[in-house]
């Protein structure tokens, strides 16, 4: 929370914001704003542990609209032909910002995409936790025992908007309600319900519990500092310095004259 608030205890320290959240301690590594971007570095870090024989399985996640870039095929590639373990999951719902599936992708089908490039893989409910969480666990198994590489297709949807500035003029608020009726966590706590493995009070702790988990994040990225960061830009990224640069100046009065924005200029 407190990297989307740029602040200097967010975990690239402020600088990555949403599209580059990174953490090696973690081994997570990326937020890439390029789309695909992260595809060929998971490729790297498997050949890496493939080369160090160390036995880890890499988790590559990427939208659908990934999978018409060029990286992605070159990766898949040599993903197959070095066997490298890395475990592909695209989520595919259905819009890559506002365009939907059947005009971005001439094989709808995506996982047979990774198939011909001989990458055993599979589509999934991405909508049944069951059903994410069985592939997923079966993959892993696969990749880690040094089958080479697998790719699963997670079939869901966005509810909201690709961004905040999204007004998603491109898809019905009826088909938006009709996903949303089956979405993943309402289909979830149905069947623990029916299974007998929740009631009411779990349910409202657990809820609870999220909420001050959520709170204090957004607390702890409130109060942290910004730009304590060290290296050549250290403070530069503090919006009240910047605003009151030369350059910020220039850039606060241009975006004044723009605003609101007309439809020839947005
Ligand atoms: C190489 C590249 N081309 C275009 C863009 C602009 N862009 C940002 S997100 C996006 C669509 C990505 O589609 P998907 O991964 O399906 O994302 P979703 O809309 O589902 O969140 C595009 C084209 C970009 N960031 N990088
Ligand atoms: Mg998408």
């Amino acid at each position: 929370m407190a990297e989307m608030y740029g602040k200097a205890n967010g975990c690239s320290r402020g600088r990555g914001g949403s599209m580059h959240m990174f953490d090696a301690s973690r081994r997570f590594y990326g937020g890439h704003a390029i789309v695909a971007g992260g595809i060929p570095f998971a490729v790297g870090l498997a050949l890496a542990d493939k080369l160090q024989d160390r036995r880890r399985v890499t988790a590559c996640f990427f939208g659908e609209g990934a999978m018409a870039e060029g990286e992605f095929h070159e990766s898949m590639n040599l993903a197959a032909l070095w066997r490298l373990p890395v475990l592909f999951l695209c989520e595919n719902n259905l819009y890559a910002i506002s365009t939907p599936l059947p005009v971005q992708q001439s094989e709808r089908e995506l996982y047979l995409k990774a198939h011909a490039y001989r990458i055993p893989s599979e589509a999934v409910d991405g909508m049944d936790v069951y059903a994410v969480e069985t592939a997923i666990a079966r993959a892993a198994a696969a990749v880690r025992r040094g089958d080479g590489p697998y790719f699963l297709e997670l079939r869901t949807y966005r509810f909201r908007g690709h961004s905040m500035g999204d007004p998603q003029r491109y898809r019905a608020k009826e088909e938006i309600a009709d996903w949303e009726k089956r979405g993943p966590i309402v289909q979830f706590v149905d069947r623990l319900r029916r299974d007998g493995l929740l009631d009411d009070a779990t349910l409202a702790a657990i809820e609870r519990d999220v909420g001050e988990e959520v709170a204090w994040a957004v607390e702890e990225a409130e109060r942290g500092p910004w730009g304590a960061g060290r290296g050549p830009r250290e403070g530069r990224l503090q919006p009240g310095r910047w605003l009151s640069s030369p350059t910020g100046r220039r850039c606060a009065r241009r975006c004044a004259r723009r605003w609101p924005p007309t439809r020839a200029s947005s």
